[in-house]
């Protein structure tokens, strides 16, 4: 088992678990993550799933001794690596919390999260140049987008690593706390999300990525759309009429 899973209330987290390389991703430990989150992310009483590694190392990289052997025509047949983007499509928040090293795949694991939350030891690269390749797993797409150019060409094209700071500072990261809080501030983090009516979680989180994607005039036609839509919700009548009653709302996701 590459993955230790817990599932506290509505709150799912998942911890990567090949502490020997430094939970390197290979294509096993891939097929495990999305085999195990799609039934969770279609369960309405999952309200978030948190990511996280070990002390050490969210996730070190692709598995580099797993790909080092491949041909091109091995990657192509394979689509080696295609698996993830099943990860990112999972609907339920997903929040990583990164200690330690988040590298290349990793780095690209993190960022397709929707809330990376850092330790202050927490190390940020995408180092493939030095090994004769580039990110693969949407990193030169996603960084660009989250950081920008400037940033992005930086992090790829000279594979330094970034700390904690800096990653928060250039906007890769939402918040840094000290190392030995990361476990309880993502579960905190998590399970307030979770807290949430999960039809208003789920839309909020597609217009923000909407935005990733499209220019402003239709990321706001799009933005209002869902807005609208949901007036038909039942989460949407408790959450004014529990204002308006001065109570805590209490959401049925539907
Ligand atoms: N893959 C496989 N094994 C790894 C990896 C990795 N990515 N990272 C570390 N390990 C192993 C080491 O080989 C070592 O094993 P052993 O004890 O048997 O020698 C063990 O983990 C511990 O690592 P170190 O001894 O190196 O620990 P250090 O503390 O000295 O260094 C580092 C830690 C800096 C993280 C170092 O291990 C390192 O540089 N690792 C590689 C980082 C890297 O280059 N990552 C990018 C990988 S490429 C990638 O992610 C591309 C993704 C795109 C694929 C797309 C396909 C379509």
């Amino acid at each position: 088992m590459r993955l230790k899973i817990e599932r506290i209330g509505r709150v799912v987290r998942v911890r990567l678990h090949r502490p020997e390389v430094l939970n390197a991703l290979d294509a096993a430990l891939m097929t495990e993550l999305v085999e195990a989150l799609t039934p969770l992310d279609a369960d309405p009483g999952v309200g978030c799933f948190v990511i996280t590694g070990s002390e050490r190392a969210f996730a070190a990289g692709a598995d580099i001794t797993e790909m080092s052997g491949k041909s091109a025509a091995d990657m192509l047949a394979e689509d080696y690596f295609a698996g993830w983007e099943a990860f990112a499509a999972l609907r339920t928040p997903k929040l990583a919390a990164v200690a330690g090293y988040a590298l290349g795949g990793g780095c690209e694991l993190a960022m397709m999260c929707d809330m990376i939350i850092a330790a202050d030891n927490a190390k940020f690269g995408q180092p493939e140049i030095t090994l004769g390749v580039i990110p693969g797993i949407g990193g030169t797409q996603r960084l660009t987008r989250l950081v920008g150019k400037a940033k992005a060409m930086d992090m790829i094209l000279t594979g330094r690593l970034i700390d904690a700071s800096e990653a928060e500072r250039i906007g890769l990261v939402s918040r840094v706390v000290p190392a030995d809080r990361l476990a309880d501030e993502a579960g905190e983090v998590a399970e307030q999300i979770a807290g949430f009516g999960k039809l208003a979680v789920t839309a909020a989180r597609d217009c923000v990525d909407r935005a990733l994607e499209t220019g402003l005039s239709d990321g706001i036609r799009y933005e209002r759309r869902v807005f609208h839509a949901l007036f038909a919700t039942e989460d949407q009548k408790e959450g004014m009429r529990a204002f308006k009653e001065k109570r805590k709302a209490v959401f049925t996701g539907k």
